[in-house]
């Protein structure tokens, strides 16, 4: 696909490297034109700061929606994060039917939890809503615990094995109808990476990196964001998604030196080079 447009839907936390200020300076990186549609203004993100604002802006989505369609602006990809509510997953409904190609990528991060426990403000209900949401999405990128909730199953943060991980893998592509990156897989306590579902083939796809110990926050979106530009780049499934391991482990690995002050995210901007270079002929 030549210059392609992608749209990504996710809130905007002002401080904290993540969901839209970790998406938009990854994806240009990646040559990858970038329109923005954010659910939310918040201060920061809700993982570890405390009494941050929120401005919710569920009701300009179809104002802003209906403006591109008179406006004849249209998508060849959309990939929404961090969504706040069942009315935002409806209008994002509608948009990928108004303002995206009728053959355009839809890539969902089902954002709304990690290391087994929900993020502040999500609860089993809204996890329901996602699990419908999925439907027709092209790939979907939940992580161990994401992929917990939206199958009703309990989480397991270890002694798993491979039957099991493919049997979540093969649920969840029964939700989207398309392809999975399951991502914070892990059989061997050093190593953790993905497991990618490739519906045409029917295979399954692992790549590992050496675990770096410790939660690192933004990672998801990180992941994400570097997967759908790698997608749209043309790599394969399971190129993108080893490219997004590679580029994510990089810059937890640039945050190390700093870890105690940059504790919100993850130093990413000083791995872009190399994501940049990955990306070359
Ligand atoms: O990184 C996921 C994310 C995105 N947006 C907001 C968040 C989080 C995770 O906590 O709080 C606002």
């Amino acid at each position: 696909m030549k210059n392609p447009k992608l749209l990504s839907i996710q809130d905007i936390s002002c401080f904290g490297q993540c969901s839209l200020t970790v998406a938009l300076p990854v994806l240009s990186a990646m040559g990858i034109e970038t329109a923005i549609l954010p659910s939310a203004v918040l201060s920061t993100h809700t993982g570890g700061f405390t009494g941050f604002t929120f401005r919710d802006l569920t009701e300009d989505i179809p104002l802003i929606s209906a403006h591109w369609a008179k406006e004849h602006i249209t998508f060849d990809a959309v990939y929404t994060g961090y969504i706040g509510s069942k009315k935002q997953l409806e209008y994002i409904k509608e948009i990928v039917k108004n303002n995206a190609k009728s053959d355009a990528l839809f890539i969902v991060d089902p954002v709304m939890g990690d290391n087994g426990k929900l993020y502040h403000g999500f609860d089993e209900e809204f996890a329901s809503e996602m699990a419908l949401f999925l439907r027709g999405a092209n790939v979907i990128l939940p992580n161990m615990t994401e992929a917990a909730y939206l199958l009703k199953e309990p989480y397991l943060a270890e002694g798993y094995d491979m039957p099991y991980v493919e049997s979540l893998v093969r649920r969840l592509s029964g939700l989207s109808g398309g392809d999975v990156v399951l991502t914070g897989v892990s059989f061997d306590r050093d190593k953790l990476g993905v497991a990618a579902y490739n519906k045409t083939k029917d295979s399954v796809h692992y790549y590992f990196e050496e675990r770096v110990s410790g939660s690192f926050h933004g990672t998801g979106d990180l992941y994400a964001s570097t997967f759908s530009g790698g997608l749209l780049r043309g790599l394969s499934l399971e190129d993108a998604a080893d490219l997004a391991v590679d580029f994510t482990v990089r810059a937890i690995r640039e945050t190390l030196p700093d870890r105690e002050e940059h504790w919100y995210g993850v130093a990413f901007e000083s791995a872009l080079p190399y994501l940049i270079k990955r990306l070359q002929p």
